[in-house]
């Protein structure tokens, strides 16, 4: 290997949990100490499946279950090369949602088992460390209103919530909980010194394949 590589940082959690705020807290913190780091998000709603993504979320159009669930997923397919290339460079990515929100959020619909909706993401870039915002629903509850979008409700976020919970048990994955009802500040020092470790310990490592 001509350098070491980089790290795969995802960051996980029902909606509020503060997942982006910590990104961008994380990517900062990680630049100014030299890092080459760069912030990606699931979905992407730049590219044209990202597009077809955002239409359904907004409530502008409709899509079978299956099908957006198999879109969320050639979202992250499609990025495989370009974040592949970023991490062999050296580049550590930190990632807002991945295949576990995919998975938890089709799961957590009627008719739909969690082995089914991980299926399509099998083979993904493994990320080095997960970390799940951890927010309970009246915590979430005060940080104010729900947005607008599709999913965003407690009924639907509690049974998230659930199959994260199932999809955790999974120590294939490096799964760390974050307490998420922490101030942004404590919250941040918790997820920055779990990414330092994650990055020496990746550079030494291969890439892996996620659920195989
Ligand atoms: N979501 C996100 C899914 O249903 N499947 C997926 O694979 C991913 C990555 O999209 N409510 C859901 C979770 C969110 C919504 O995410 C949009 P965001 O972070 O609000 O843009
Ligand atoms: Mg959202």
């Amino acid at each position: 290997m001509a350098c070491k590589r980089g790290a795969l940082i995802v960051l996980e959690g029902v909606d509020r949990a503060g997942k982006t705020t910590q990104c961008n807290k994380l990517v900062q913190t990680l630049q100014q100490s030299g890092q080459p780091v760069e912030m990606m998000r699931f979905p992407d709603r730049s590219t044209t499946i990202g597009q077809l993504i955002s239409s359904y979320l907004e409530k502008k159009s409709d899509l079978e279950d299956h099908t957006v669930h198999l879109l969320f997923s050639a979202n992250r397919w499609e990025l495989v090369p370009l974040m592949k290339k970023k991490l062999e460079q050296g580049t550590t990515l930190v990632v807002d949602r991945y295949a576990f929100s995919g998975a938890a959020f089709t799961s957590a619909k009627p008719g739909f088992c969690l082995d089914w909706c991980k299926q399509p993401d099998v083979g993904l870039p493994k990320p080095d460390l997960v970390m799940f915002l951890q927010l309970s629903p009246a915590e979430a509850a005060l940080r104010g209103q729900f947005g607008e979008e599709r999913y965003e409700t407690s009924v639907f976020q509690k049974a998230v919530q659930q199959k994260f919970e199932q999809l955790m048990k999974d120590s294939s994955v490096n799964w760390q909980v974050i307490d998420a009802s922490q101030s942004v500040e404590d919250v941040h020092e918790n997820i920055a010194s779990h990414t330092h470790n994650a990055i020496n310990k990746a550079q030494n490592l291969p890439l892996g394949q996620l659920w195989t």
